[in-house]
């Protein structure tokens, strides 16, 4: 698969390497990285480009933040994991940290992103049973069509996405699907008492970065009181000042029950996932009922703590915000015809591809990786633009001029 306009032979040395020795579960873009720092990627011929991926927003600190870094590698030497089989010193100071930040009584420590949404269900199960009074194996779990919240059989039992699903079955069962940014459908799902839970993402970000109606998480808060029924924010990707709040659920003020955060908990160095939520509901999960080896070991507590320090300390909601507006405003300037919708909020946005070619996608990700911008294509027509959050004026110009640069390759 050699292709000489985009590859040099040592970039193709790495590739050929994964093709031959590792599974296909993935089509990346052609480029081979080695190091990053702030908003910039550089590949394996010393080629920089800015990175408008971001790693899935799990990077939203900028590459190997020195704040992060510095702690990592000072707690790297000291001590790194006990499991929980034994305390150590800093999970107590992460948990203290973490619940004052988000207001919140408890927290649940887990690594990834997918962990914490296996756990949150888990919770909203055992609440459904023991506080709700849901009968033995009834309850239920309510999902939006087109979620993506990962790759287990829990999360691709709840997926209206066949690359996800198809010929993985059989499925969780008690997981139903509603369609998203439709609170009538919500209120009608939540008619059964069994109901223990509405699980979502206030954005939904590898649908294709669909931003919901004002007023919906609002509705959904209110809906999820009305009839008892757990309020499941998935902020593993709007989540930490991505879509220029702290928390995408604080544009509208509203609080959910149970709130699931990852990715960018680490500034992308560690897989650290954390679940939120108050005693009424965290304590129905006794000791041994649920956990993970990795999950609150120390490394991975002190490196949430400087990771979430740094996003307040550099004001990055507020940045991103700034910045994604005006992201947003210099690309609809490019009046593109191949552009045939402009989306997201702060630095979580999406163009939408109108081409006759359906490769123009991906054909574009190419040019834009020619020209020095890493993005990626997702379900085809849609381009996420997601920096890291540290982003500047002259750097969002600049990036914008290459896309502008990039689109021609679509004439
Ligand atoms: N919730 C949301 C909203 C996500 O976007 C997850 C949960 C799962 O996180 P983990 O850490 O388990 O991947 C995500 C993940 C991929 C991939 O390669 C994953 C995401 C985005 C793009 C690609 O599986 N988001």
């Amino acid at each position: 698969m050699h292709n000489p306009l985009h590859t040099s032979a040592n970039t193709q040395y790495y590739l050929d390497l994964e093709e031959k020795y590792g599974a296909h579960n993935y089509h990346p873009l052609p480029v081979v990285l080695k190091k990053g720092t702030g908003v910039f990627l550089w590949d394996v011929d010393d080629k920089r480009y800015f990175d408008f991926l971001s790693g899935y927003s799990a990077v939203n600190q900028g590459h190997c933040h020195p704040a992060v870094v510095e702690v990592l590698q000072a707690q790297a030497s000291e001590l790194t994991l006990t499991s929980r089989a034994f305390h150590n010193d800093q999970l107590g100071e992460y948990e203290k940290y973490i619940t004052t930040y988000f207001g919140y009584d408890k927290v649940l420590p887990m690594n990834t992103g997918v962990e914490g949404g296996e756990t949150a269900i888990k919770l909203a199960r055992r609440w459904g049973y023991t506080v709700k009074g849901i009968e033995a194996n009834k309850a239920k779990i309510i999902f939006a069509s087109g979620n993506f919240w990962g790759r287990t059989m829990a999360a691709i039992s709840s997926s209206t996405d066949p690359s996800s699903y198809h010929n993985f079955g059989p499925y969780m069962p008690g997981f139903e699907v509603i369609p998203y940014n439709d609170l009538s459908a919500l209120e009608a799902a939540l008619q059964d008492p069994n109901v223990a839970a509405y699980m979502f993402e206030p954005i939904q970000g590898e649908a294709g970065v669909v931003v919901p109606d004002e007023g919906y998480l609002t509705g959904i808060r209110n809906l999820c009181s009305q009839y008892k029924v757990l309020m499941i924010a998935d902020e593993i990707q709007t989540g930490l000042a991505r879509t220029g709040k702290m928390l995408a659920c604080d544009h509208e003020n509203v609080r959910p029950d149970i709130l699931i955060l990852g990715k960018a908990l680490s500034g992308g160095t560690l897989p650290i996932s954390a679940v939120l939520s108050d005693d009424e509901v965290m304590m129905t999960i006794k000791p041994g009922e649920h956990g993970s080896t990795y999950g609150g070991n120390p490394l991975a507590c002190k490196v949430a703590i400087a990771a979430l320090q740094v996003l307040k300390d550099e004001n990055m909601a507020a940045n991103a915000e700034a910045m994604g507006n005006l992201f947003r405003e210099e690309l609809s300037k490019l009046n593109s015809p191949y552009i045939s919708c402009i989306r997201g909020r702060g630095l979580l946005n999406a163009i939408v591809i109108k081409h006759h070619n359906p490769d123009a996608a991906w054909e574009l990700c190419l040019a834009l990786k020619d020209n020095g911008l890493l993005a990626k294509p997702t379900h085809g027509d849609k381009i996420r633009f997601a920096p890291p959050l540290i982003i500047t004026v002259e750097q969002i110009m600049e990036a914008v001029n290459i896309i502008e640069k990039s689109l021609s390759c679509l004439n």
